[in-house]
């Protein structure tokens, strides 16, 4: 038996939207998948490891995970960032995915077994107006989510973060903030209008839909520490299972005062990538969630460390899942959310059924919880001929702008 790496191929497709695979093959044919989507971003990570990773594995033994992971980590000798940090959990699920095929066991189980039966999850739900997110809500529960993420615009701003703008009732949610037209959209921003808004949205839905329902909301970095102690106070009525993003994390610090004036439950950290990023924000028990991703925070082998590390301190995992995550991105994150001790919430963001046409999953859904399924490895194969109909096409996330002018988080 040889476990060497044969080949490493970055294929780039996009099924609806743009993901980067990484597909290691050892002597002996054995595959393993790993994602690298950084939204918007692609090709920087493309061009990192098509130019710079790729020939450092060839010959090396793909069962060495951890070993590669610490070589690539710090042979770079310029550490952490997006890019870096998405191109080593790329290639650190794909030699996970390598290692459970080879033992014919789920990753979950070389990870220490099932810590649990399922995976709970959040759908999300948006509306143009509060009649139009209860709609989304009565959808989602009725597909059989428990914990729902709300979103609605804001009356008298022209955009909202995570509503799909003109979308009519009942169609299936599709936001998917990336877009193909042209450069980036800009949305304005309004904090005082979302400010006095919110606590009437969710008062509403509590009102119509009751205390049963997991409630959640993604404030996606654009208040300031005083509007995030704010928001999160006026929302303590509502019982909110967290409240995500409130400032940008640039300043950890920020969060001690908002944590001084609410108990509502904090979650942050998608656009971490690193254990050194979460240290003030776990160590202090500022947040209550870690919302890193498999993807952006150097793949199983590091989320798995930021997991341990934040159970330490009483803070549980809260993996990001929206569609830029690909299906890869997704098992690799349920092996590890089945596993872990300290496990919060998993986002379940559905991805457009062309996704299903290349990448082919065992992962399932069933009320309200997901499972990773028990195929050996990750339990995702990629299909060559369909991802050849899905050419890459280039995509910008929004960007933001205040009435003024001024730019601001998106
Ligand atoms: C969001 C993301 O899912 C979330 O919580 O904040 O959808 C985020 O906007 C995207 O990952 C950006 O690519
Ligand atoms: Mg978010």
């Amino acid at each position: 038996m040889s476990t060497r790496i044969r080949s490493f191929e970055v294929l780039v497709s996009a099924p609806s939207r743009n993901f980067v695979t990484v597909r290691i093959t050892t002597d002996d044919g054995v595959v393993g998948l790993g994602d690298a989507t950084l939204n918007g971003r692609e090709l920087a990570v493309v061009a990192y490891l098509r130019e710079h990773v790729a020939a450092l594995m060839i010959g090396r033994d793909a069962l060495r995970i951890e070993d590669t992971w610490q070589f690539l980590y710090r042979s770079a000798y310029w550490r952490r960032g997006p890019v870096t940090m998405s191109a080593i959990a790329a290639v650190d699920m794909a030699l996970w995915d390598i290692t459970g095929r080879i033992a014919g066991m789920p990753v979950y189980q070389l990870l220490g077994g099932a810590s649990r039966d399922g995976v709970l999850c959040y759908a999300h739900a948006a509306g143009n107006d509060l009649d139009a997110l209860a709609e989304a809500v009565r959808q989602r529960q009725q597909e059989g989510f428990r914990a729902i993420r709300l979103q609605v615009a804001v009356p008298g701003m022209a955009a909202g973060y995570g509503v799909q703008k003109g979308a009519r009732r009942g169609e299936r949610y599709a936001y998917e903030p990336a877009t193909r037209a042209g450069l980036s959209v800009e949305q304005g921003w309004d904090a005082r209008a979302y400010l006095s808004y919110l606590p009437h949205v969710f008062e509403q839905m509590r009102g119509e839909f009751g205390a049963g329902p997991m409630f959640l909301h993604d404030a996606h970095h654009r208040l300031t520490p005083i509007q995030a102690a704010r928001l999160g106070a006026s929302l303590e009525p509502y019982d909110l299972f967290w409240l995500e993003d409130v400032t940008p994390v640039d300043n950890p610090e920020a969060l001690r005062l908002v944590r001084e004036h609410t108990t509502t439950p904090l979650a942050i950290g998608e656009v971490l990538n690193t254990v050194w990023d979460f240290r003030t924000l776990v160590q202090e028990q500022l947040i209550d969630y870690v919302r890193a991703s498999v993807t952006h925070a150097g793949g199983i082998t590091h989320l798995k460390r930021i997991f341990e590390f934040a159970a330490m301190y009483q803070v549980k995992s809260g993996s990001h899942g929206p569609t830029d995550i690909s299906p890869v991105g997704m098992a690799a994150a349920l092996h590890l959310d089945l596993a872990i001790h300290n496990f919060g919430m998993q986002e379940y963001m559905q991805h457009d059924p062309r996704v299903g046409e290349v990448f082919r999953t065992s992962y399932t859904f069933d009320d309200g919880m997901l499972h990773p399924g028990d195929a050996p490895g990750l339990g995702v194969d990629y299909d060559d001929e369909a991802a050849a109909g899905f050419p890459y096409a280039p995509a910008y996330l929004p960007a933001a702008r205040l009435a003024d002018g001024t730019a601001h988080e998106w």
